[in-house]
């Protein structure tokens, strides 16, 4: 076996036996570094004659490459090693809460409303239903009972998405109420479900945004009537805004789900720039609601002789701004940390209707 074969078949040994990038580094300066064995020989090739030159020469560049190759390959699966050792220990679960500490980030006040809606209800035996937000005319339309050609179903009120060919456009749900339809079509009665969700409306001033947040709820069962839908909702509100008494009104209104339909309206005073909602001198309406109408039933694959339901629909940034006092909607969706940090809450506090709300 000639020198170069020798050298070749140790200096390849070596390289697949480095454990790590260092043992790696260590073998390509032994070889290929200036003081290297491999290198030595090709210096030592300017001393020969031209005719040794000549035979030694491809030989030892063939020698160069291969270990050169060797290297680069050993180095790849190294590093890829190395890379994979590091994912495993550095694995971060996006699903851990954040650490408490300074830099701890906030819940915005919406999300903190939801949860105290859903703790609320959840209390009432409601459990939360989602569904998505894009939706075909039927669930967000046609079930509802809105009839063709109701002002809700026009490109101004709503956002139409761009149709395939020969298909109806799909549309940002106007409200949540499609995943009522939803679960009425997949579920037999008795029916309890809090939706809450993000909604979409072609609206966009001081007070109005192009998305919003609702929560609607809906109870099917044998014999519901208004009475179910007013208790519930007057222990809603007294639960929400943590008062003992609340003045209230329902006062006769138009859905083309509900029939009746009614707004709810409670009395509120004002102290200064805060509003006490409860008693006082003036209304303040804080939802919709209704008995479900028979149509909306019977689309859904409910016998309206045998079961009867209440719905009721609420935005949720308006009732997170006279909550906790914020005077603005436009930065909500800002995302400044300063806004945030000062109306945000503790993601640590889980509302309850026992342990306390906000
Ligand atoms: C089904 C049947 C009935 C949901 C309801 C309202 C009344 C309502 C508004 C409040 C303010 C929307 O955010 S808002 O603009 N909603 O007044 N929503 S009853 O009724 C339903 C839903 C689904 C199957």
């Amino acid at each position: 076996m000639s020198d170069i074969t020798a050298i070749e078949q140790e200096a390849l040994a070596a390289i697949a036996a480095a454990g790590d990038l260092a043992a790696l580094d260590a073998v390509r300066v032994a070889e290929l570094g200036k003081k290297g064995r491999v290198s030595g020989l090709m210096g030592a090739l300017g001393k020969m004659s031209p005719e040794e030159r000549k035979a030694q020469g491809p030989l030892l560049n063939t020698l160069k490459t291969r270990v050169d190759e060797a290297i680069r390959v050993r180095k790849a699966a190294l590093e890829a090693a190395e890379l994979e050792a590091r994912l495993v220990t550095e694995r971060v679960d996006l699903t851990l809460p954040p650490a408490p500490g300074p830099g701890e980030g906030a819940l915005h006040p919406v999300m903190q409303v939801f949860e105290e809606i859903a703790a609320i209800f959840g209390d009432m035996g409601f459990t939360v239903a989602e569904g998505p937000d894009i939706e075909d005319d039927w669930h967000n339309f046609t079930a509802l009972n809105f009839p063709l050609g109701h002002p809700a179903r026009e490109t101004h009120d709503t956002f139409f998405m761009k149709a395939m060919e020969g298909d109806t456009p799909k549309v940002l749900r106007t409200h949540t109420s499609p995943v009522q339809v939803r679960t009425m079509m997949e579920e037999k009665p008795p029916i309890r479900i809090l939706v809450p969700g993000r909604v979409y409306r072609n609206d966009w001033d001081a007070t109005h945004t192009p998305m919003f947040h609702q929560v609607e709820g809906l109870v099917i069962e044998k014999g519901i009537h208004m009475g179910h839908l007013k208790g519930c909702l007057i222990d809603f509100v007294k639960a929400f805004f943590e008062v003992d008494t609340v003045v209230s009104r329902f006062r006769p209104h138009f859905f083309p789900f509900t029939e009746p339909s009614a707004e709810m309206d409670v009395k509120y005073s004002r102290k200064g720039d805060a509003i006490e909602i409860g008693e006082g001198d003036r209304w303040m309406e804080i939802l919709g609601c209704g008995m479900v109408h028979p149509n909306v039933l019977r689309n859904c694959g409910i016998d309206p002789d045998v079961h009867q339901g209440f719905a009721f629909g609420m935005g949720v940034d308006r009732l997170a701004m006279l909550k906790y006092g914020m005077p603005d909607l436009r930065p909500y969706f800002e995302a400044d940390p300063q806004w945030t940090r000062h109306y945000g809450f503790s993601p640590w506090l889980t509302p309850s209707v026992s342990g306390g709300l906000s």
